[in-house]
């Protein structure tokens, strides 16, 4: 970290996060031992005019929004903020690596996640919301347009309905963190990032100028070892339920086991009301902590 009057934007907004997520008391596992939720998180910027981001609206669904839209939107709900300039759009995007603590104390779960896991899922994304609301108003006190597109009124899980159907939403922060250049998605679908794929994320559009970041991956799968060798396919014999085989990661069969299985299962076992993950494809798999290197001999 350097002297504050010299630093870039980026450099700036980069200190900032870093510091935030070290200091802050409510990064903190306050129904347990007060440890962190989250190691030191990694940050991107992406050109929110990045082709991508149209594609995704073919990739994922048309429901889901561009950074222009997040950014129109915001211009069109009277946001009071001096510039309104929408020449340029940026995508500020981090990522909240899960302790090696919590991590270790998952390795060893077969069915359901560890109390710390649960833990971190539930109150450690309320961190999360803390974390993409002081990013926003950081940004806006520097006078531009901020929003976090989790943190508005319009964002929305998007269910379809019957076997197959979608689970998904009208943002999706991986997606953001790819072009960002901060990792690639895997055959389970999680993002894989250089502090490996047991994370969390979140996204900040703003129409402050940022330089993107480089983009080192060749391909959005590239820091999977299926996708890249053919080898590995550890989180299939990790997962519970069957939910991933090579044909990739089956939503619904995860989404129920997580959301109507283990819900209910946690409140007895834990004497706890908090929305889960089991977390346990991110977790006792080579790609858990770092980039996974070959297994090729
Ligand atoms: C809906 C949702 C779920 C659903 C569906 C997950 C999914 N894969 O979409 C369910 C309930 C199953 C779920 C489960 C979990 N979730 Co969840 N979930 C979300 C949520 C709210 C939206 C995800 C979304 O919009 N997906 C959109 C769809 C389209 O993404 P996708 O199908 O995975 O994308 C594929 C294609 O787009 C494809 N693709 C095809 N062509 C191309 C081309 C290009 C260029 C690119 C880039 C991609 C691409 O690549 C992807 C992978 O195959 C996000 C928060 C957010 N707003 O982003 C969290 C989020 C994805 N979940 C997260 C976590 C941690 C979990 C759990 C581990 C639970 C836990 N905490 O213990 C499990 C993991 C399941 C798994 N193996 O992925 C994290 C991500 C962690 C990670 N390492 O990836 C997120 C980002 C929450 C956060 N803010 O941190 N989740
Ligand atoms: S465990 Fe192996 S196959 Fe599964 S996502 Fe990680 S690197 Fe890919
Ligand atoms: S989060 Fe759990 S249920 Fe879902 S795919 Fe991963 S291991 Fe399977």
């Amino acid at each position: 970290m350097g002297d504050e009057s010299t630093l870039s934007m980026e450099e700036k907004i980069r200190d900032s996060i870093v510091n935030f997520v070290k200091n802050s008391s409510a990064n903190r596992m306050f129904h347990l031992d007060g440890s962190p939720f989250y190691e030191d998180p990694l940050v991107g910027f992406a050109d929110g005019r990045d082709p991508l981001f149209e594609q995704f609206k073919e990739i994922i669904g048309d429901y889901h929004y561009t950074p222009r839209e997040v950014m129109e939107t915001a211009v069109q709900a009277g946001d009071d903020v001096p510039n309104q300039d929408l020449d340029k759009i940026s995508v500020i995007s981090y990522i909240l690596p899960v302790t090696a603590k919590t991590r270790k104390s998952n390795r060893s779960q077969r069915h359901h996640p560890s109390l710390q896991w649960a833990h971190q899922r539930n109150c450690g994304e309320r961190f999360n919301d803390a974390v993409r609301d002081h990013v926003a108003m950081e940004v806006r006190e520097m006078g531009y347009l901020a929003v976090a597109p989790m943190r508005a009124d319009y964002f929305k899980y998007i269910m379809e309905e019957g076997p197959g159907g979608d689970v998904s939403s009208n943002w999706s922060e991986r997606h953001a963190a790819y072009v960002a250049g901060l990792g690639t998605f895997s055959l389970n679908d999680g993002f894989i990032t250089s502090k490996g794929i047991a994370m969390r994320c979140g996204n900040i559009v703003t129409n402050m100028p940022l330089q993107p970041s480089d983009r080192p991956y060749p391909d959005h799968y590239h820091n999977c070892l299926y996708y890249r060798e053919g080898t590995c396919k550890i989180c299939i014999k990790r997962c519970p339920v069957g939910a991933i085989t090579e044909a990739g990661h089956d939503k619904q069969k995860c989404r129920w086991y997580l959301v109507d299985y283990l819900g209910p299962m946690l409140t007895s076992r834990y004497n706890c009301d908090w929305t889960t993950g089991c977390g346990l494809c991110q977790t006792a798999v080579p790609c858990e902590q770092s980039i996974p290197p070959s297994q090729k001999t």
